[in-house]
């Protein structure tokens, strides 16, 4: 580069800044939603293969809560739910799929912590799981309480929070810890139903899935009442473009306001003709709320029509009617006793 065009650039990018200032950031694309707009899909980094949060089904289309983030994404975008790119990543190559721009953002059992949200180049936009990190074992071990598994084996899987959570509580609980680390899932679960060790440990809800899709009698499993750690785990997308940070954390929080507000999928079209100014705001009756972002005002209308809000995502992914059989615990609304709860939508 030459001096003359080092002074163009920086000439550009003051003009630029100017732009941005007087026309305020959100009314020029950022990059990642021009992309996403110019490709026709969002790329959505999801999970290989868990029941309930990402899996294919028996016909290959995506379904889980997880997957909901997605779809909702490509409802607000693109006004179609389905203009996703599902990428499976395994837990070792979550993070650099994102750091890389390999994906527009990552909706997989991925728990939020201080590193990945700051060293590791991730912004977190929210949690659509709260969870935490249990103990399953064979019911004829006859083991009540993980307290009980000092010396025992336990299966777990590297690049994991659940690694390290594992360590640090045999440690501050003076238990003796054999742990076996395996790279790959199929190989950790393969390992525990093979008897290769007397314990797995897993986010809570990864345990139900293992527990209700790949052991041969449900029963015979028990998972231990101990939640040793804090899970919250929620989508998360690249470090760098705010205005795209914003677009995936409200697809999140229109959910979680929709069911606030009693919007389902089912009765949206209806509430367009509702009275109340915040239901107007949020589908877009009034105001610019989806323009100020880059969107249709139409954005929040789209997900709640085509996903459904928050409790509508969890009954029929996790919920108590699921396989899983999940309650909503600390995923009930901050109305009922849980912790999902959204910011003002205005
Ligand atoms: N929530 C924890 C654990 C999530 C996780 O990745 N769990 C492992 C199993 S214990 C997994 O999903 N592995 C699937 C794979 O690697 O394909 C985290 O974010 O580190």
């Amino acid at each position: 580069m030459n001096g003359g065009t080092i002074f163009k650039s920086i000439a550009m990018a003051g003009a630029l800044a100017a732009l941005v200032a007087a026309s305020g950031r959100s009314a020029l694309a950022g990059p990642t939603l021009d992309a996403v707009k110019a490709r026709g899909d969002v790329i959505c980094g999801v999970h290989t293969a868990l029941y309930g949060f990402g899996a294919p089904d028996d016909k290959g289309a995506w379904k889980g809560i997880d997957i909901d983030v997605c779809r909702a994404v490509a409802a607000a975008v693109l006004g179609d739910d389905k203009k996703v790119k599902y990428v499976p990543l395994s837990a070792q190559a979550r993070l650099t799929a994102v750091q890389s721009g390999e994906v527009d953002l990552l909706s997989r059992n991925t728990t939020w912590t201080l590193t990945r949200d700051t060293a590791n180049g991730l912004n977190f936009t929210g949690v659509n799981y709260y969870d935490g990190q249990g103990f399953m074992v064979a019911k004829k071990l006859g083991v009540s309480s993980a307290k009980e598994l000092s010396g025992a084996t336990v299966c777990v899987q590297t690049g994991t929070t659940t690694e390290l959570n594992l360590a640090d509580y045999f440690r501050a609980n003076k238990m003796e810890l054999k742990p076996v680390t395996i790279e790959k899932y199929e190989e950790v679960t393969g390992a525990f139903l093979a008897g290769r060790c007397d314990a797995i440990t897993s986010d809570a809800s990864q345990l139900a899935a293992i527990r209700a899709n790949d052991t041969p009698n449900p029963g015979d499993y028990v998972i231990l009442p101990e939640l040793i750690s804090k899970e919250p785990l929620g989508p998360s997308v690249r470090q760098g473009d705010d205005q795209w940070f914003d677009i995936v954390k409200w697809a999140l929080f229109a959910m979680i306001d929709a069911e606030e507000r009693g919007l389902t999928s089912a009765n949206v079209e209806a509430a367009l003709k509702s009275p109340d100014p915040n239901v107007q705001r949020l589908l877009g009756v009034t105001g610019d709320l989806g323009k100020g972002m880059g969107l249709d005002n139409k954005w929040a209308y789209n997900i709640i029509k085509l996903v459904g809000n928050y409790g509508e995502s969890f009954e029929r992914n996790v919920g108590m009617d699921s396989k899983l059989q999940l309650s909503r615990g600390l995923n009930a609304l901050w109305t009922k006793g849980g912790l999902m709860y959204s910011p003002p939508v205005r």
